[in-house]
């Protein structure tokens, strides 16, 4: 995966499928009929309210943190190559991360609302919490495009690895090595300059019978995830919900940009849909 950032000249004709670029109008067309198979993208925002910094935030990311690192620059903490040379910063970081320490959101408690009402076909991740899995999202009906903690391998020889030997040298700073080649040992977290799993790839082609995309807490900066928002139809209400604009939100008729903290708009629009009781209820067996 990699860097980018992208820009689109805003649509300014009236919308197409949509009544109003507005969060009663989709809710009211989610209620539709012609609504049947929404996708949802998720980011690091939507896990900044369990306590998990995001990368790009001003003052909170995790990117304007990692002076105590040492690193050449940021990004280099998610770097193979740099990882082969020094495994010790991602091994930091990998302990302030590491899942079973955090309670999912209420976002991600919408998303299992999505599902339980039949209209989740597939949720693409960039996290690597497991805060879905764990707020009740099935498992089939996610995709964890950049990895996640649940399996691990050598670098070099690609053995695979003991999770709980893993989650020890995470625990104590004690740098895993491949018994096999004395590689160093790493959870699979796709790294910059490494290729996303095959399940990503099988699930991408799915977008095209899209309904409705809602994307939530990202930057859209990380490619290829962050093209996945051009996949969707032309006809398919794009809905970005995040604290800043992102990618290229706006360019289409029946896009809508919600601005602010994820988990009050989700409720606002768990309100217009008359599920905000199941919200709290569905949220609250997370505790
Ligand atoms: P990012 O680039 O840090 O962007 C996060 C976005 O979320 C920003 O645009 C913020 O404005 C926005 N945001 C932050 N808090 C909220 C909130 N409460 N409500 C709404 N929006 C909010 O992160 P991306 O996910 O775009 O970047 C992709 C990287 C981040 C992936 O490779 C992830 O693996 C990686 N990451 C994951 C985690 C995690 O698993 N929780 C944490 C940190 C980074």
């Amino acid at each position: 995966m990699g860097n980018d950032q992208s820009h689109s000249a805003p649509h300014d004709g009236p919308p197409e499928v949509l009544k109003a670029r507005d969060l009663p109008s989709i809710a009211k067309y989610m209620k539709s009929t012609e609504c049947r198979k929404v996708f949802v993208m998720l980011g690091a925002g939507v896990s900044t309210a369990a306590g998990i910094p995001d990368f790009r935030s001003p003052g909170t990311g995790l990117y304007s943190n990692l002076q105590r690192l040492n690193l050449p620059y940021p990004e280099a903490v998610f770097e193979i190559n740099y990882f082969r040379q020094n495994p010790v910063p991602f091994y930091t970081l990998a302990r302030e991360l590491y899942p079973g320490q955090f309670r999912p959101t209420l976002t991600h408690t919408f998303v299992k609302l999505l599902a339980d009402h039949r209209l989740l076909d597939t949720c693409f991740t960039q996290n690597i919490d497991t805060l879905e899995r764990q707020a009740g999202v099935p498992g089939d009906r996610i995709v964890e495009a950049h990895g996640s903690f649940a399996s691990q391998h050598c670098v070099d020889c690609k053995a695979s690895f003991d999770g709980a030997a893993m989650k020890r040298g995470v625990e104590t700073g004690d740098i895993v090595k491949c018994s096999d080649c004395g590689g160093f040992v790493k959870p699979d977290i796709v790294f910059f300059g490494e290729s996303l799993p095959p399940v990503f790839h099988q699930k991408v082609p799915r977008l095209r019978s899209a309904d409705l995309l809602i994307v939530i807490g990202t930057s859209l900066t990380v490619h290829p995830f962050a093209s996945l928002t051009s996949l969707v139809p032309e006809g398919c209400p794009r809905v970005l919900i995040n604290m800043d604009p992102a990618g290229d939100f706006g360019g289409r008729a029946d896009d809508v940009t919600l601005l602010g903290r994820c988990d009050e708009i989700v409720r606002d629009l768990c309100r217009e849909l008359g599920w905000e009781e199941e919200l709290d209820r569905e949220w609250g067996k997370t505790e």
